[in-house]
């Protein structure tokens, strides 16, 4: 294809309850969508990509304006004025053409979306199908955010599982870990499935206090350490009956190897534009699957566009555990596309061209913060 327009919308989104985790808490979403116009074998096409960094550098160190900075002044150039002469740009080739840029998975990752669904709906093929999906819907498991009691804690977990979602995650942080699982286990039972995210609040001078979640039969405990603590939480791992699972810490294909390798995950979360994209992830699902690591795929509160493209992944073999595909309405009243229903403690998997699913102009335009033209041939 020839990209022929870029256009990136910075969003400001409501978000229908506070979201706290060990690192902050949210009141919006502020997002970032990437409009890619191009000419295709097959015509004029648009392919739109969803950037899932926060707006500030707390759960890893992009942040949204860095990376609409990024795309606009390194991104979108190698794909464009910078490409040479006779390079026919693919979407499996946007990763090739960046690789000069250091770092930015994040907004590596929204480009590569925005051409992948360009792509994919010039050719008439769906995510689901492209990526190697095998099942038509996945299961639903949500993110509970840290509460001001516990008492809010079995509200909020209770209306979760009324709605009927699958997989109960809690948010720890030092003084909140012991205490809320416990409450949840004992007012819930022993088998709701049921784990925790300590989005690297912890040191190894905490692991007694995380080995006393050992009794309460947890599916895994996400990211208990550093991003850049491998080695560390291989030694966790050896004090802990509990399975590790690493978010941060898991940026690359090659970094989930030494992972697996070092002993420090037992289980991976994916997250594509953690890892610079859904081809990425993907490498990451094989790799995972051919050393028998369970994965699963992980959420950064995106609007329905990524949120549809999550499930398309989540739709591989090797994700056996349920993910943080949650509906839109767990995060928003409102969403920029049409929402992503749970039924049934399940998330359909859209089968149309490219993610299925596109921003809606009317919605898009309500939470648009800016708009701007980054490239026109
Ligand atoms: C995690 N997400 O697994 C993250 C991190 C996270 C669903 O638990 C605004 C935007 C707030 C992105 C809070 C879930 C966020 C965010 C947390 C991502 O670690
Ligand atoms: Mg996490």
């Amino acid at each position: 294809m020839i990209i022929t327009t870029v256009r990136l919308h910075r969003l400001s989104i409501p978000l229908v309850a506070p979201f706290t985790t060990s690192f902050g808490t949210e009141l919006t979403r502020e997002a970032l969508i990437v409009e890619v116009g191009a000419e295709t074998a097959h015509g004029p096409v648009t392919g739109w990509g969803e950037c899932v960094a926060m707006d500030e550098p707390l759960y890893s160190a992009e942040y949204v304006d860095g990376c609409a900075e990024v795309i606009r002044r390194w991104l979108v150039p190698a794909l464009t004025s910078s490409l040479p002469a006779g390079v026919e740009l693919t979407a499996e080739t946007v990763g090739h053409h960046v690789r000069h840029v250091v770092g930015h998975p994040m907004a590596k990752a929204a480009v590569e979306m925005a051409v992948l669904d360009a792509q994919l709906r010039a050719a008439g093929q769906s995510f689901a199908q492209y990526l190697g999906g095998v099942r038509d819907t996945v299961p639903s498991g949500v993110s509970v955010g840290i509460q001001d009691s516990v008492e809010q804690t079995l509200r909020v977990v209770d209306g979760y599982l009324t709605e009927g979602y699958v997989r109960i995650k809690l948010k720890i942080a030092p003084g909140w870990d012991v205490e809320p699982v416990r409450a949840v286990r004992s007012t819930f039972g022993d088998d709701v499935p049921l784990q925790v995210d300590a989005n690297a609040a912890y040191t190894l001078v905490d692991a007694p206090t995380l080995r006393r979640l050992d009794e309460f039969d947890l599916l895994l405990i996400e990211q208990p350490l550093a991003e850049n603590d491998l080695r560390q939480h291989a030694e966790l791992a050896s004090r802990l009956r509990t399975p590790i699972c690493l978010d941060e810490s898991v940026v690359s294909a090659e970094s989930a190897a030494d992972a697996i390798s070092l002993g420090a995950a037992q289980v991976i979360n994916i997250k594509p534009g953690r890892v610079g994209g859904y081809l990425e992830a993907v490498r990451i699902h094989d790799l995972a699957k051919a050393h028998g690591v369970a994965v699963w795929c992980g959420g950064m509160v995106e609007t329905g566009l990524g949120r549809s493209a999550n499930a398309a992944l989540a739709s591989l073999p090797g994700f056996v555990l349920p993910g943080d595909i949650s509906a839109s309405s767990r995060f928003y009243e409102l969403d920029i596309t049409e929402p992503v229903e749970m039924v049934s403690g399940r998330v359909a998997v859209d089968t149309t061209p490219g993610v299925g699913r596109a921003p809606v102009a009317d919605l898009l335009a309500g939470f648009r913060m800016a708009e701007h033209e980054v490239f026109a041939r």
